[in-house]
């Protein structure tokens, strides 16, 4: 049963590698989690989840033991409340380019006084066999997390005040925006050396503030990089291309 582990270990200093979902399969998200990755994300932005798959993968990544997170939709602060109702234990929240949007992020997400985040949520009490509502209250705050993703020109030039915003738990990167806001829509090489060096930026920004440093990653061997240059919540691929490259590779095998 997680309950609140994620935010424990991040928060003690722990480096931890997540998985990336997007297939709305609760089935498929449950199966990554149960060959032991301690995190998944539920991707609602770019993935194809509906609000009842989300609600079973939630359930499911529970049952296996792994921490639930999950993506909104740009600017959907509305439904960042109600997946952290639903038992999703961290948030990530896409395009957060001003203080102005990571206080509103902050908002939901937080009960106060750090933020105004509505009552109600039983079945993440009950996912952590909790009955007593002020044993989650008070552990909520800290326990759940809010990743503020840094992917535009914009949000790197607010980068210090956004790690700064009291609620925000971690800069999470986009590199593939940044990459095609910084090539001005013409790349999306997310090592060209600018983009390296706004990712060093943004890693800076969080640690100074006390904040987690993170970043989506296309692959382990980069995950592996990004981890010794200071990240500590690293996403790894997706399940729809973990999908795709085996049959790529199975395919290969038999014409070989
Ligand atoms: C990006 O690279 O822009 C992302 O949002 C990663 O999912
Ligand atoms: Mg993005």
């Amino acid at each position: 049963m997680t309950a609140f582990t994620l935010a424990r270990a991040l928060r003690a200093g722990d480096t931890v590698y997540s998985s990336w979902c997007t297939l709305a399969s609760a089935v498929a998200a449950e199966t990554i989690a149960r060959e032991g990755f301690p995190a998944v994300v539920i991707d609602q932005q770019h993935g194809l989840w509906d609000t009842a798959a989300i609600v079973a993968a939630v359930g499911a990544l529970h049952h296996a033991g792994s921490t639930p997170l999950v993506r909104v939709p740009v600017g959907d602060f509305a439904f960042v409340s109600r997946a952290l109702d639903f038992g999703a234990e961290a948030i990530i929240a896409p395009m957060i380019n001003t203080e102005r949007d990571a206080r509103q992020f902050a908002a939901v997400a937080k009960y106060p006084p750090l933020g105004e985040r509505s009552w109600g949520p039983q079945r993440a009490m009950a996912l952590q066999g909790k009955s007593v509502t002020t044993d989650y209250l008070r552990e909520a705050n800290d326990g759940t997390l809010t990743l503020a993703m840094i992917e535009t020109p914009t949000a790197l030039g607010n980068v210090e005040a956004i790690a700064a915003t009291p609620g925000i738990d971690a800069l999470f990167i986009g590199p593939y925006d940044l990459s095609t806001a910084l090539s001005g829509g013409t790349a999306q090489d997310v090592q060209a050396a600018e983009v390296e060096r706004a990712i060093d930026r943004i890693c800076q920004a969080a640690t100074k503030a006390g904040k987690i440093p993170g970043i989506y990653c296309s692959n382990t061997e980069r995950a592996l990089v990004l981890a010794k240059r200071g990240f500590r919540f690293i996403t790894i691929g997706s399940d729809l291309g973990m999908l795709r490259d085996s049959a790529a590779a199975q395919l290969k095998a038999l014409k070989s």
